[in-house]
């Protein structure tokens, strides 16, 4: 009886004042800029602080629309975020951001603003050679070789290992468009030729260079109708012996998916629509790992511009290029779930464990042949998830809710089959 009449004076004291702040107030995490870390600021502004992550420079507080416009214009606030729904930072997004209906489609730009940006990533883009002049690359551009001229020099005289990287790595420097991993380090192997043709041994050699070269995602937007014993070879032993992840193209056209991506070791990208349907094109089958957006998408262009191009090969950096940001989280905040084993390093099984388990079910329930695990979800990155707290599955197939420490989001699991 006591516990019930405190849980309704409880109840009636809490809400005419959770009615306020729904109506006036805003709930944010205003983070400071670097080494400016100071909640004085928060609260002369007026607002609530409700927690502090000082670690982190941040701080989640209760905020009036007026305390808002102020904390907003103040040089040591980096940022204000509304929790949850991420209209303000939407609003402050540049027009890098509006070009991209597939950014949006995976939720890319809450996990740069949450600094998930691929930085120290390498990334081998096995491809026809990359502009490494174009505006949007020359920052992340780090080297690479042309195994078809033979020489240090792969630039792109096709312009389809271009298109690729910028989905991959383009510059977020507040002009033109922005890739998934905007800090990453890519490499260009140039591994097809002007007509966009290649071979086997080409596809092994550029795997082997990765692997000279500390590389820690290869991405192949390249298919070929048949695998080859040493193509096997070499994704067998850059995957189980080296820990690189490997990422393909499932292919474009009717029919089942192509080489390499067909192989178990390699994670094959289909590609969906602005409407999240399978793209026309996107050839199907159990080796379908994940869906990304693949049809109409903007992207570099050889000389300096910009083009719309469609198909798995675009799809494909996507994926990759989510890799990288989850890199560089925490693999302990994943605790216990299974998915990894908690020792603070990512491996190549963990990062595939994970983004089948956070990709967004299309189709068919759970896994299937046309949209493998799902679509490519980066929600999970919104925010600076410290622990994940793990619910055990009670049945193999009930959904596991994860909930994190700090923002209240939820990631809704389909167990692994
Ligand atoms: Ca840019
Ligand atoms: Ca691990
Ligand atoms: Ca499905």
């Amino acid at each position: 009886m006591y516990y019930i009449a405190f849980f309704l004076i409880t109840l009636i004291l809490l809400a005419p004042s959770f009615t306020t702040y729904v109506s006036q107030n805003a709930a944010v995490i205003v983070s400071f800029a670097d080494g400016k870390y100071n909640p004085a600021i928060v609260v002369t502004a007026g607002g609530r602080i409700v927690e502090e992550f000082k670690n982190m420079g941040m701080l989640y507080a209760i905020v009036s629309q007026r305390a808002l416009t102020s904390l907003e214009q103040n040089p040591a606030i980096e940022f204000v975020e509304s929790d949850g729904r991420f209209e303000i930072a939407e609003e402050a997004s540049t027009s890098e951001y509006a070009e991209s209906w597939a950014l949006k489609d995976i939720s890319a730009e809450p996990a740069h603003l949450s600094n998930y940006t691929g930085r120290g990533v390498k990334i081998a883009v096995l491809d026809t050679g990359i502009d490494y002049n174009h505006p949007e690359l020359a920052p992340n551009y780090k080297g690479g070789y042309d195994f078809i001229n033979n020489d240090n020099d792969p630039m792109d005289d096709n312009g389809h290992g271009t298109h690729v990287a910028g989905i991959l790595a383009a510059a977020r420097d507040g002009r033109g468009i922005v890739g998934v991993a905007p800090d990453a380090e890519i490499y260009a192997i140039k591994v097809s030729d002007e007509r966009g043709k290649g071979s086997f041994s080409g596809l092994v050699k550029g795997i082997g260079w990765s692997i000279e070269n500390g590389i820690d995602i290869v991405t192949m937007s390249i298919t070929g109708n048949s695998g080859s014993k040493a193509l096997a070879k070499a994704v067998e032993s850059a995957y189980n012996e080296y820990g690189l992840v490997l990422v393909a193209a499932v292919g474009n056209g009717n029919g089942n998916v192509l080489y390499p991506a067909a192989y178990e070791q390699v994670i094959g990208v289909g590609s969906v629509t602005e409407d999240n349907e399978l793209s026309s094109f996107s050839m199907t089958g159990s080796e379908v790992e994940l869906v990304a957006p693949g049809s109409r998408i903007k992207s570099a262009a050889i000389g300096g511009g910009y083009r719309l191009s469609s198909g798995t090969s675009m799809a494909t950096p996507f994926v990759t290029g989510a890799i990288a940001l989850l890199f560089g989280s925490d693999e302990k905040a994943w605790g216990n779930t299974g998915m990894v084993d908690g020792d603070g390093a990512w491996t190549n099984d963990e990062i595939r464990n994970v983004l089948r388990y956070t990709a967004k079910d299309l189709g068919d329930k759970g896994k299937d042949d046309l949209f493998g695990y799902g679509l490519l979800n980066l929600d999970f990155l919104r925010g600076q998830p410290s622990i994940i707290t793990p619910s055990v599955p009670e049945t193999e197939d009930k959904p596991i809710v994860l909930k994190l420490a700090w923002f209240t989001f939820k990631v809704s699991l389909q167990p692994a089959t």
